[in-house]
């Protein structure tokens, strides 16, 4: 039986915890006498005490993030009745800021703030050998030498590297201020010194991991780094290699740009966080960035690399107004990046965000993650539709399900074939309710969903933003929920949300959509798209890559 566990709750099982294998690499000699155990938030807490209470340990290690507070509370009361003499130790970003408001700080022995890597093996220490005086409750880690950190890597377990995002990080800590992140309180940066990073990435590749994920907050920082880690992979590249990266969009200079244009399509992903185009918002938030060199970045690595670009915007921003994110999202949908994760802001326990909560009239919920309710410039109602939104546009727009097709909804008058604009001269830009096509032979006519849709949002019409919101509103009057639509009916909402309620040439809009449906090399067809398939023979997604990437990668390929 291990005196100690570690465990904690991940996101999805799919997620391995890279800041428990921190602290057992850190262990020392009590390393032997500690074991991982990790769950992950689609477990009932129930069902995880038990786990944990026949691993009977003397010390249990729990990290709290914002994705667990909530079981993690639930499970600790459980762990607390039977097992009243469990050392409960919390750590973890979630419990590193404003606990004295948290009811789980209670339910602890301790608590230890910020990178516990060195502090977890002290404090275990004392309180495995009987002479040490009893240690406080709230323990403050000192921010750790990464230099003399032991490197968890070999912690990872070949079901981990087979099954799971494994994550690894070549530095700690951000220079930048943002006011809605966490890491804007990790300064400074520090690096982990390269050679022996390096030679664990090697054993992690000698081992079979082909999949890093990397977590450093900006990997573009530091030049010399960057360049060395790129030029690792360019090694060792194999039609398996897909390596992520979180960078600055503003800093991508000719030493940088020469090395990742030589890595095939697809390879390399970068996280790029923009979060908001609105100059005022940045500036209220205390973010800085160059959009000139951000566009100019973008451009080069949509023309001359095979960079699979994930951007992030955030809804709900002080002083952001519906307005200015629908100009955001356009600006950005301009730069081509293959997805575009729509976040709602969230209020992160110790982020200086509050400052504007009077002025703006942040309202969030009270309740992890805490998500933006209500604010001056945008409403509860606003927000809930931009919500929407967000899923919806995940599910059509990044899934890479509907590249060809999707585009179609805001394209210009160009892309209808030019006979049927003629004989239908009533037809007009996107979001009209003017049904002009019949339904195809075969498509079950089932719920009637030809309500018009809604049509506050003139002034956005025409724009992807506007389009898509036209489409997420009307896809929530028909009641179809962001979760849980099966394949085929996603084709069968977009064919009808485009051709028979907006009026999109069934000519110009089938053959889309049956590429699409076809692109990730699927041989079948549903029947009423049948009349639309041409002739051409199945499109094939590189099987190599992961899914969403390889749907994207196989539409560029084909442009
Ligand atoms: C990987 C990751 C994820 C993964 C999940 C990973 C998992 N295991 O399940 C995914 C991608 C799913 C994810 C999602 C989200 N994430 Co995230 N994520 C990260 C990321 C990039 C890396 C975490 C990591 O490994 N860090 C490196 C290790 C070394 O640090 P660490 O985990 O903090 O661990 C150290 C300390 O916290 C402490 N510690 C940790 N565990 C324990 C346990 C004990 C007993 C002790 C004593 C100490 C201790 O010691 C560790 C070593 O120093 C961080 C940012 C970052 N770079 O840290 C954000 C971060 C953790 N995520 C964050 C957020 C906000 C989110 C989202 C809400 C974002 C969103 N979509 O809006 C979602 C929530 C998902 C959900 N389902 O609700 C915040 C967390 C805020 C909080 N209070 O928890 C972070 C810090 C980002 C930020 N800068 O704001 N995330
Ligand atoms: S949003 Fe990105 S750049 Fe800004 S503080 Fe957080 S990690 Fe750093």
């Amino acid at each position: 039986m291990p005196d100690i566990v570690l465990s904690t709750l991940n996101a999805k099982y799919i997620h391995a915890s890279f800041g428990l294998r921190c602290l057992m690499a850190n262990l020392g000699e009590l390393q032997s006498r500690a074991k991982i155990l990790e769950f992950d938030i689609n477990q009932r807490p129930l069902e995880i005490a038990e786990t944990l209470l026949e691993a009977a340990p003397k010390i249990l290690g729990l990290g709290v993030y914002v994705w667990n507070a909530g079981p993690t509370l639930e499970l600790l009361g459980i762990l607390r009745r039977l097992r009243p003499d469990l050392k409960i130790v919390l750590g973890g970003p979630e419990v590193s800021y404003e606990w004295d408001q948290q009811p789980i700080i209670g339910l602890a022995d301790h608590v230890i703030t910020g990178e516990a890597d060195l502090a977890f093996a002290s404090l275990c220490k004392s309180l495995l050998s009987a002479t040490d005086p009893r240690p406080p409750k709230l323990i403050a880690a000192p921010v750790p030498d990464v230099a003399a950190l032991a490197l968890p890597y070999d912690l990872y377990e070949a079901r981990d590297l087979e099954h799971r995002v494994v994550y690894v990080e070549a530095s700690r800590g951000c220079p930048f201020t943002c006011e809605f992140c966490l890491s804007s309180l990790e300064i400074p940066v520090r690096q982990f010194p390269l050679d022996p990073f390096l030679v664990a990435m090697q054993q992690l590749h000698d081992r079979g991991l082909r999949r890093f994920k990397f977590v450093d907050r900006t990997f573009n920082l530091n030049l010399a780094t960057s360049r060395r880690i790129l030029q690792f992979f360019l090694d060792r590249l194999s039609p398996e290699l897909f390596v992520h990266f979180e960078m600055i969009p503003d800093r991508l200079p000719a030493e940088l740009r020469e090395l990742i244009a030589q890595f095939p399509a697809g390879t390399l992903q970068f996280e790029v966080g923009i979060q908001t185009f609105d100059r005022e918002v940045e500036a209220r938030i205390s973010r800085r960035q160059n959009h000139d060199r951000l566009a100019d970045n973008f451009q080069w690595l949509r023309q001359h690399s095979g960079v699979h670009l994930h951007a992030d915007l955030i809804v709900g921003l002080p002083g952001e107004t519906l307005e200015s994110f629908g100009r955001g999202f356009d600006r950005l949908i301009h730069l081509r990046p293959q997805e575009i994760q729509v976040g709602i802001l969230k209020r992160l326990r110790g982020t200086p965000i509050i400052r504007h909560d009077a002025e703006w009239q942040m309202i969030y919920n009270p309740h992890p993650p805490y998500e933006v309710l209500s604010t001056r410039t945008m409403n509860f109602g606003t927000l809930a539709r931009l919500r929407r939104f967000a899923k919806f546009w995940d599910i059509f727009g990044n899934s890479g399900n509907f590249v060809e097709s999707l585009p179609l909804l805001w394209a210009h008058d160009s892309t209808v074939a030019p006979a049927h604009i003629e004989s239908n001269s009533e037809r007009s830009p996107i979001g009209d309710p003017v049904a002009v096509v019949p339904l195809p032979a075969g498509l079950s006519s089932g719920d009637t969903e030809t309500e018009s849709p809604t049509h506050e949002n003139a002034s956005t019409t025409g724009s992807a933003f506007g389009a898509i919101l036209a489409w997420s509103d009307w896809l929530h009057a028909q009641g179809v929920k962001g979760h849980g639509i099966a394949l085929p009916r996603q084709y069968e909402l977009l064919w009808r949300w485009s051709v028979e309620v907006s009026g999109i040439c069934a000519e110009v809009f089938g053959p889309a959509l049956a590429r699409d449906y076809r692109r990730p090399g699927r041989t079948d067809l549903p029947t009423w798209l049948i009349p639309f398939a041409g002739s051409e023979a199945t499109l094939r997604r590189p099987a190599r890559l992961p899914l969403r990437q390889s749907r994207h990668l196989g539409a560029a390929s084909e442009s």
